[in-house]
């Protein structure tokens, strides 16, 4: 699969292509996130994560397929060395912290910040509050993440990747929101093409220039 060009890749409306990043603090559950979602797996083995690589999940919704490469670090956020390089072909990108970490929240908080200097309104975001099965030792509230994500225009998420809670529907709605992204993009580029098409360019020298009394 191709994930250079970074725009949604999308074949006659139906078949599309995202790049969905996860990023937050180490040990907030990303890598454990992703290989529930995609294997049905918890605390295995992370060989994947040694590195930093994508595994790819295909859904259907309402018919139109999609095909996430859902990217993993490889750990070098617990250097505070995650560049750009990481993020910014991405359709989405998932923003997890721990509910007993009231720093990792913190640290979503600095990344929707760059998210949006660098990328704008171009990526869709999701906040996740992982590890609801420690409800009991939460240390950040869950009116004031809600609240925090509405404001940033993030959907919130509770989950748990040990208890598979949360997951599915998290990733079904941030792909909802890449299609409609993906799909207002190619409207827009149709409609520039279209007045693009209906202006005409009158040279008026060549009208000053033409024979006035036909040629024969
Ligand atoms: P990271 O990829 O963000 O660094 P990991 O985080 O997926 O490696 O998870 C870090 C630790 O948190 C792991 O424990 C993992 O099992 C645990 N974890 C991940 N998600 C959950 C969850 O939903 N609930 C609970 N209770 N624990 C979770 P270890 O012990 O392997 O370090
Ligand atoms: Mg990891």
């Amino acid at each position: 699969m191709s994930l250079s060009s970074g725009i949604a890749g999308q074949n006659d409306g139906r078949n599309y292509s995202f790049k969905t990043v996860l990023l937050g603090e180490g040990c907030v559950g990303k890598t454990s996130l992703i290989l529930r979602y995609v294997a049905n797996k918890f605390n295995d083995q992370h060989d994947f994560t040694k590195q930093a690589s994508f595994l790819n999940k295909k859904i259907n919704i309402g018919g139109k397929r999609v095909k996430l490469a859902i990217w993993d670090t490889a750990g070098q956020e617990k250097f505070h060395a995650l560049g750009p390089i990481y993020y910014r072909d991405s359709n989405g990108a998932i923003l997890v912290y721990d509910i007993t970490n009231e720093k990792s929240f913190q640290k979503v908080q600095n990344w929707v910040k760059e998210l949006r200097k660098m990328l704008g309104d171009d990526i869709c975001l999701v906040i996740a509050g992982n590890k609801i099965d420690l409800d009991k030792e939460r240390h950040v509230a869950v009116s004031e993440a809600e609240s925090y994500a509405e404001s940033v225009g993030a959907k919130h998420f509770h989950t748990s990747a040990k208890h598979n809670k949360g997951i599915d529907d998290m990733f079904l709605d941030i792909s909802k929101s890449m299609i409609e992204k993906a799909d207002n993009n190619m409207q827009n580029k149709k409609t520039s093409t279209t007045n693009r098409k209906s202006i005409m360019v009158v040279d008026d020298e060549q009208l000053e220039q033409k024979p006035k009394g036909g040629c024969c």
